[in-house]
């Protein structure tokens, strides 16, 4: 009795009253840190001037600096400190901080002293045991977080950021003396197997580890409850001293686990002695379900074939770095099951707790890996550091039955080995080998996999094909080849791999193409970020992957867009593949994946998130515009209304539909009407339509306004201007208005087929507008009658060699002369001015383009009446 008194004083004044009820107390300890970004000697010297910041974790201190338009962000040291008041020194109990992850080195001093070694890698969950460092009063914590770059840590290189900083939960744990172990490699003591299962029974095994300083004769219960907490079984085994502890039992009639019903089970882990006193407690779910990967018919779960669907995942959000709050983890598992979807790749690194948790309770199949990216960290540490990542993320992980495979890495020959020497590839051979049994030595019961992006042949001949699964990412469409072709390349892909393996399962880990939401067009093209292209893209993709039961499973690259602080794509820093934007706005393809996948009754008009479009009249003195609407659905067919008229009915092919609507001046509104399954389905959009005029000088419709997109075939929805709308270039006609002369900016590179660069531009958000350009134009017209005009230019010089200088006169009269924008503004720059216009004649305005040297250019182009 005495005892317990003073473990629930000090457990009252130093945590919260909770504590008093359990008997492994687990809080929060996130708020109110110090934080400073730079190297510092002792954080806690007095003396010290400088400026700490109070931050709540998670936290990371790269939310802005990868955003922006300097070159890198900061990669280097950051101190967190705080101050606990520790009345009564923790004599009779355990405390324990326990971090699910910070990047990528951590160093943890209490009271100046440093407890236990440093933590190397940023997305594996450490704990560490402080009591020997508390004393009773004031005591200092601090932690040194450090995310420079580290030839001993993966990842080496990557196509995301390494943000800097506690970047998830932090834990406080107090437990009794004796206690489950806690500050081990991957923090965690109970590993839940289930080797035999069946529809009649299934057999269960627990292997746990058990600390306490002195011999005593302890036991450890293990209890299970079913979904709705009734008691199924217990079984008690007797803890020896230093010895792991093995639960084996039994029960009947199991509720299965699968992506359709994802039934769990809670099995409750408890140390006890004689007298039925309870040490310790641990919670974790349990998951009945046995499962195979077939290499030509697929994956099985509890004997049903399955075809894995679903995405990658990155773990950041727009303006937050990888920052972010279980909410916005959870809220993603949601949207991904809402997609239809029961498989997640968890690319490219372990994530937060909360993702499995989701997966485990929503029926996502998950695969998890460790940021062995693009090259290998070869040296000897480098492969411990390697292993040890592998290890942590294994056993901190263990027990989730949404787990099926462990992937050691991704396109780790994308530094292809044969050009970094022998020495390399030796080192790069040996760690493919160690990881691989590393996966088969801490759990034989999932399979091993990895990711490739190469030819087949060349990663058989260095001998690292050597997994239970690989996978395969492929940009065909994208990077490479044409979206016509898409099939064709997978099938024969595929049928390679197979050839040198034929009983290795075959995942399309990765496909995908960039989408910026603002860009939309009916001409899509390979490489223009717009949103119809990605959906074209992913509907010939799923056509295959539909049909092909050796593609076991695939994963849409990716889930979100995400932040990449040196990639330039149409929005500079972001990688645009995802089917929902950085902050999480669902694209057109998103709805395609859910008519696709759906079970349940489902439609939606994709495009509807655009909301103000724009076109030219049908007719001369025409009062619509008739432009294409894609419905996505899984009835057999769907019903389309414009302001109330219906466009009949169309029957869906590939769960798409494809109306032509006639859209007037103002606001449209589009009804779709379906049925699935009895059920009757409806959605709607309300589209702002802009009609512009064919003939300028229309009087029925008067010119107000237009603005375009020079150099493009896209619309651009300019969304940090209050959605202001850029229509698709088009050549001069007589009456309305468009270009003379010059051609579309086409960017050097294999990769694209098309138009444009991908140039990240300085002072704007507009890039796409100034990545496309036309290129040695003579002259914009507009044919629109007499009146004032407001005119504005956009202009960029784009990463040129040679010089360029032009002129620019409106109607024959110098506007804007000597322009030389390397020399006056800087090399990728953007540049807008606005002139006053007055014509007193029938003959419109041409602005004319005239080089003095090298060519003329223009990206963007606004006229507006002011009269
Ligand atoms: C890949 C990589 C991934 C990239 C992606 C891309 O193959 O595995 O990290 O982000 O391609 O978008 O290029
Ligand atoms: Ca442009």
């Amino acid at each position: 009795m005495k005892k317990l008194f003073s473990f629930l004083i000090t457990a009252f004044t130093f945590i919260s009253v909770v504590y008093a009820q359990q008997v492994r107390h687990i809080e929060t300890y996130n708020d109110a840190w110090s934080f400073y970004k730079g190297s510092l000697d002792n954080p806690f010297n007095e003396a010290l001037d400088i400026n700490w910041e109070k931050v709540t974790l998670p936290h990371s201190w790269n939310t802005k600096d990868i955003l922006d338009d300097e070159d890198g962000y900061y990669r280097g040291d950051g101190w967190y400190k705080k101050t606990a008041i520790i009345p009564k020194i923790y004599h009779n109990q355990q405390v324990f901080l326990l971090f699910e992850a910070a990047n990528q080195v951590t160093s943890l001093y209490v009271n100046g002293k440093a407890v236990g070694e440093d933590h190397i890698g940023g997305y594996t969950t450490f704990a560490r045991d402080i009591t020997s460092a508390l004393k009773e009063g004031t005591n200092e914590i601090a932690i040194k977080v450090n995310n420079a770059h580290n030839d001993e840590i993966i990842p080496q290189a990557a196509d995301f950021s390494f943000y800097g900083g506690i970047y998830r939960d932090v834990h406080l744990i107090i437990t009794k003396p004796v206690h489950f172990e806690v500050a081990n490699l991957g923090a965690n003591a109970i590993f839940i197997r289930t080797p035999e299962v069946s529809e009649s029974s299934a057999k269960i095994s627990v292997q746990s580890k058990v600390v306490r300083p002195k011999k005593g004769t302890y036991y450890v219960k293990q209890t299970l409850y079913d979904a709705q907490n009734n008691l199924v079984k217990i079984m008690k085994s007797k803890a020896s001293y230093g010895n792991e502890v093995f639960s084996d039992f039994s029960i009947s009639n199991p509720n299965l686990w699968s992506p359709e019903s994802p039934y769990l089970y809670k099995l409750v882990s408890e140390i006890i002695d004689k007298k039925g006193n309870v040490y310790d407690r641990i919670e974790n779910p349990v998951g009945f379900r046995w499962f195979r990967f077939d290499a030509k018919k697929g994956f099985f779960i509890n004997g049903k074939q399955t075809k894995l669907i679903g995405t990658c995942r990155h773990q950041d959000f727009l303006g937050k770095a990888n920052a972010v709050s279980d909410e916005i983890h959870r809220n993603d598992m949601r949207l991904l099951k809402e997609m239809g979807s029961n498989f997640l790749r968890i690319a490219h690194y372990p994530q937060d707790p909360a993702i499995l948790e989701m997966c485990n309770k929503l029926g996502l199949v998950a695969t998890l890996e460790i940021p062995f990216v693009d090259k290998a960290a070869a040296n000897e540490t480098g492969k411990q550091n390697s292993i040890k990542m592998l290890k942590e993320a294994i056993r901190f992980n263990y027990n989730n039955p949404a787990i099926v495979a462990w992937n050691l890495g991704n396109e780790t020959t994308m530094k292809a080995p044969d050009k970094l020497g022998e020495a390399y590839t030796k080192h790069f051979v040996e760690t493919h080998k160690v990881l691989g049994k590393t996966i088969k030595d801490e759990d034989d019961t999932r399979y091993s996999y990895c990711v490739f992006f190469r030819e087949p042949a060349y990663q058989d001949k260095l001998g690292i094909r050597l997994t239970d699964l690989v996978g395969y990412n492929k940009y065909y469409g994208w990077y490479v080849e044409e979206l016509e072709d898409i099939d064709k390349n997978l099938r024969s892909l595929v049928e390679r791999s197979l050839a040198l393996n034929p009983d290795k399962p075959f995942i399309l880990s990765e496909y995908g193409g960039g989408a910026d939401p603002r860009i939309r067009s009916y001409n899509p093209t390979r490489f223009d970020f717009s949103v119809e292209y990605q959906f074209e893209l992913h509907k010939a993709y799923m056509k295959t992957i539909l049909d092909m039961p050796e593609i076991v499973g695939a994963n849409v690259w990716n889930y979100a867009d995400f932040q990449v602080e040196h990639r330039k794509d149409a929005v500079p820093h972001i990688n645009s593949k995802g089917l929902v934007s950085a902050d999480r706005k669902k694209k057109d393809a998103y709805y395609l994946y859910q008519a696709l996948l759906k079970k349940t009754p489902f439609l939606a008009i994709a495009s509807k998130s655009w909301k103000k479009r724009a076109g030219i009249a049908d007719a001369v003195g025409g009062d619509v515009a008739t432009q294409p609407i894609t419905v996505v659905g899984n009835g057999k067919d769907v019903e389309l209304f414009v302001n109330g008229t219906s466009l009949g009915k169309k029957v869906f092919d590939f769960s798409t539909a494809t109306f032509n609507v006639p859209l007037k001046h103002g606001n449209n509104l589009i009804e779709v009407v379906s049925e699935k399954d009895g059920e009757l389905l409806k959605d709607f959009a309300i589209i702002e339509f802009t009609l512009q005029p064919k003939n300028l000088k229309s009087e029925t419709n008067p010119f107000k306004e237009i603005a375009i997109n020079v150099g493009s075939y896209c619309y651009f929805i300019e969304t940090d201007n209050i959605d202001y709308l850029w229509m698709p270039d088009k050549a001069y006609e007589k009456g309305g208005y468009g270009y003379v002369g010059g051609d579309f900016l086409r960017f050097k590179s294999k990769r694209r087929n098309n138009i444009g660069t991908n140039v990240s531009v300085k002072g704007t958000e507009n890039d796409p507008i100034y990545q496309t350009q036309r290129i040695g134009i003579e002259a914009y017209k507009f044919d629109v009658p007499k009146g004032t005009y407001e005119l504005s230019l956009l202009l960029a010089e784009l990463k040129t060699k040679e010089d360029n200088i032009m002129d620019i006169v409106v109607n024959g009269k110098p506007v804007w002369s000597d322009i030389n924008l390397k020399k006056q503004y800087g090399n990728d720059r953007s540049v807008m001015k606005r002139f006053l216009i007055t014509i007193e004649n029938d003959n419109g305005i041409t602005v004319g383009f005239k080089s003095k040297k090298g060519q003329t250019r223009l990206s963007g182009i606004k006229l507006r009446s002011v009269n």
